[in-house]
């Protein structure tokens, strides 16, 4: 196991993405108080839900782990999340094999592994890749998270038939104010209590949706691609930081738009970390948990003083019911 320090990456806007790069400075300067999770709780209540397999809860199964280099050397130094929404097809985020800002080309399949289970230190099984399809307009050079593009779809060298696929969010009827899940194989390694030498577990977090946007659109050749955004913020205990309640701060609240979010935290309120990338937002349609959103990035500086990953915090996600005709049009 060869885990770095991850890091966030700056991107053209200063929404930045989440990301899992190499570099060797410990970020323990930069830990809040409470790290993607409540301070109050234990990472392993996050890492108990996601492998408890509640039939009232999403499908934590479908959510899987990619290692992978970027240069398509066997030697995996990045970490990220996405989910099975069909036998051999795995929904994930563009940034993380294509960062134009790092890279000239997309990662090459041969140095990405898919991993299986709730531990990607012991996977229940591997998987290699055959193909990846990053959104158009993202891989044309559209890598701004305003573009709502943060999209790309991994095909399976063979297909997985031991997991049932999580089904898309197609109808655009996520309700603001409605509990949502998130799960993901963000980087706690470095956390207290961590061992710093292996991967990160599978883990969930709960929250509020406080904010939908859609009506952003790019074009590459003749064709419009519609997209969107969805968003929480980490509240904390007593409701003292509410990052999307009060009023709009910066740029990138401004895209996100004006609106309310409750304050306090929910029972497992969290935030997203890096090596989270990629990982699915579930929202309830009907009795059926969908796959709604795709981890993008967060707001920067989203409240004064604000360290990464504690209360204040903000993340972003790609929607997926604007982008369904571009996803169901790769996998058909
Ligand atoms: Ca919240
Ligand atoms: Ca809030």
């Amino acid at each position: 196991m060869n885990i770095k320090a991850p890091f966030y990456c700056l991107l053209f806007a200063s929404i930045f993405l989440l990301y899992s790069c190499q570099d060797d400075e410990s970020f323990d300067d930069d830990f809040g108080v409470a790290f993607g999770i409540r301070q109050d709780k234990n990472l392993a209540d996050y890492e108990a839900v996601a492998a408890a397999n509640n039939p009232a809860l999403p499908n934590f199964k479908a959510v899987i782990a990619f290692s992978y280099s970027l240069d398509g050397s066997a030697k995996a130094e990045y970490i990220a999340s996405g989910t099975l929404i069909a036998p051999q097809w795995i929904l994930t985020a563009a940034h993380n094999f294509y960062d134009a800002s790092e890279q000239k080309k997309p990662a090459p399949v041969k140095g990405i592994t898919i991993k299986i289970g709730d531990d990607p230190n012991t996977p229940t099984q591997t998987y290699s890749v055959s193909q990846i399809v990053i959104h158009p307009t993202w891989l044309h050079g559209n890598q701004d998270f305003q573009h709502a593009n943060d999209l790309c779809l991994v095909k399976l060298a063979s297909p997985i038939t031991s997991i049932t696929p999580v089904k898309l969010h197609s109808t655009s009827t996520e309700s603001l104010g409605s509990t949502i899940w998130f799960c993901g194989f963000g980087d706690y390694s470095q956390a207290p209590g961590q061992n710093p030498n292996l991967e990160s577990k599978k883990h969930t977090i709960e929250n509020i949706l406080d904010r939908k946007v859609e009506g952003l659109k790019t074009t590459h050749e003749t064709t419009v691609y519609l997209g969107g955004l969805l968003a929480f913020d980490f509240d904390d205990p007593i409701g003292a930081i509410n990052a999307l309640g009060d009023n709009i701060v910066n740029a990138d609240e401004g895209i996100l738009g004006a609106g309310t979010s409750s304050a306090g935290a929910v029972n497992l309120e969290g935030a997203t970390v890096e090596g989270d990338s990629g990982g699915p937002l579930f929202v309830k349609n009907g009795s059926v948990w969908e796959l709604a959103g795709v981890l993008s990035g967060g707001a920067t500086d989203p409240v004064p003083g604000h360290k990464k990953s504690d209360y204040g915090d903000i993340s972003v996600f790609t929607r997926v019911s604007t982008s369904y005709t571009w996803i169901q049009s790769v996998i058909k």
